[in-house]
């Protein structure tokens, strides 16, 4: 963080799917060569010194055990072994990310060696593990379950624990000890806790407002738990009620939430989902006149936007941004795992709007598992009708 002061490590997601190793700085080479092939995992050699700072490693010779490869060795060797299959074949071509350089030692030292023949290339292997990390086995399913529960519940404890004069920064500690206390390593990400206009600003994460009585308050919160990370939203009246204004917003959100929710059983593109999103909103926003009538589809589409500036979905897993390399305009397939999030968000600059609406932000997210027959929703356990949210947001009024 600053100096010598340490931070969390998270080891890299690939790396982490095919190792299952949470060491720093080391290596997972897989060699193929005449239909055979064989995992070789390089980690840190033991050092008295370093582990009495910064805890004890695996050691070379119990590595390839535990972590279930064919070899082990120390990352000491890792030069003098690519040097030797490389020299050994002429024409390998050596499967890196040169791209998105995670260690830049290993990096150089990596060029260096390809420098010393012709005929070696790199190619990226990021699509690939995308591909097979988009479509997770029971295993990831459990635990992804697992992850959505204990976020799901945070949440509602923190919904309950709320009240006007309370501080965004309160509301981000609760979730933070709730989902710790249940079993997560840590929180997925910064999140959002945004009191009244706050809102509007869609990476809100300073979290450090009083929340008065008669602002929603929107959290954008979620969790890892051994690797598998949730993402959940819910907008909630910090004084138990819902205004007229608020609550007619929250329906239309709730409302084409759910709509959208069903159409997984058609396995649209996530692409196709959004579009679905902006005609949805953008019909209902007419019905409420906050975008004109009369306009033609595109318009339509294009006004609605601007009322929710985020895209409705993006693929779930390890990361909260899983899957990174793969296009959002495949058709999603059972085994995926997927958010659906639509908002509304009303910029007190928006003069179309009446006053009444302005500063409000509304989001609605879950976390969905494509199944054969359509989706199951793995946040289910974290309510959204309005008559719940306002029942669990009442429970904490009046006492001091
Ligand atoms: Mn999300």
């Amino acid at each position: 963080m600053s100096d010598k002061i340490p931070y969390v490590f998270r080891q890299n997601t690939d790396f982490l799917y095919f190792s299952g190793c949470q060491e720093p700085e080391s290596i997972l080479v897989l060699t193929c060569k005449e239909n055979k092939s064989s995992f070789t995992l390089f980690v840190r050699p033991k050092d008295e010194h370093s582990e009495l700072w910064d805890g004890p490693r695996t050691s070379v010779e119990t590595a390839a055990e535990i972590f279930g490869t064919d070899y082990a060795l120390p990352v000491t060797k890792f030069e003098q072994f690519v040097a030797s299959f490389i020299q050994e074949d002429k024409k390998s071509i050596i499967w890196y990310d040169y791209a998105d350089v995670v260690q830049p030692i290993l990096h150089k030292k990596l060029c260096q060696l390809v420098k010393l023949t012709d005929n070696q290339i790199f190619a990226s292997p990021k699509t690939l593990f995308h591909q097979i990390r988009l479509i997770k086995s029971v295993y990831e399913i459990d635990l992804m379950r697992e992850s959505c529960r204990i976020a799901s519940n945070a949440i509602i404890k923190t919904i309950q624990s709320s009240k006007p004069q309370m501080s965004e920064h309160q509301l981000f500690a609760t979730v933070d000890y709730e989902c710790r206390m249940h079993g997560a390593e840590y929180l997925a990400y910064p999140p959002v806790v945004a009191a009244g206009k706050n809102a509007n600003i869609i990476h809100y994460i300073s979290n450090n407002q009083i929340i008065r009585s008669g602002d929603l308050v929107l959290m954008d919160a979620g969790c890892e738990y051994h690797g598998y990370s949730s993402d959940i939203t819910r907008t909630w009246p910090i004084n138990g009620k819902f205004t007229p204004e608020q609550r007619v917003l929250y329906e239309i959100v709730l409302d084409v939430q759910k709509n959208l929710i069903k159409t997984l059983k058609d396995m649209p593109s996530l692409d196709n989902v959004f579009r679905h999103m902006c005609f949805l909103l953008g019909k209902r926003l007419q019905d409420i006149n906050l975008i004109p009538k009369n306009i033609d589809e595109e318009k339509l589409l294009t006004a609605a936007y601007t009322y929710c500036p985020h895209h409705v979905s993006h693929y779930l897993g390890m990361d909260v941004h899983d899957a990174g390399k793969i296009s959002r305009s495949i058709r999603i397939q059972p085994g995926m795992i997927i958010t659906i999030e639509p908002g509304i968000y009303i910029s007190p600059k928006n003069l179309h709007a009446p006053p009444h609406f302005h500063g409000l932000g509304i989001r609605i997210e879950d976390d969905i598992l494509v199944t054969e027959n359509g989706s199951e929703v793995l946040t289910k356990t974290c309510p959204k009708e309005v008559a719940e949210i306002e029942a669990l947001a009442s429970q904490n009024q009046g006492s001091c």
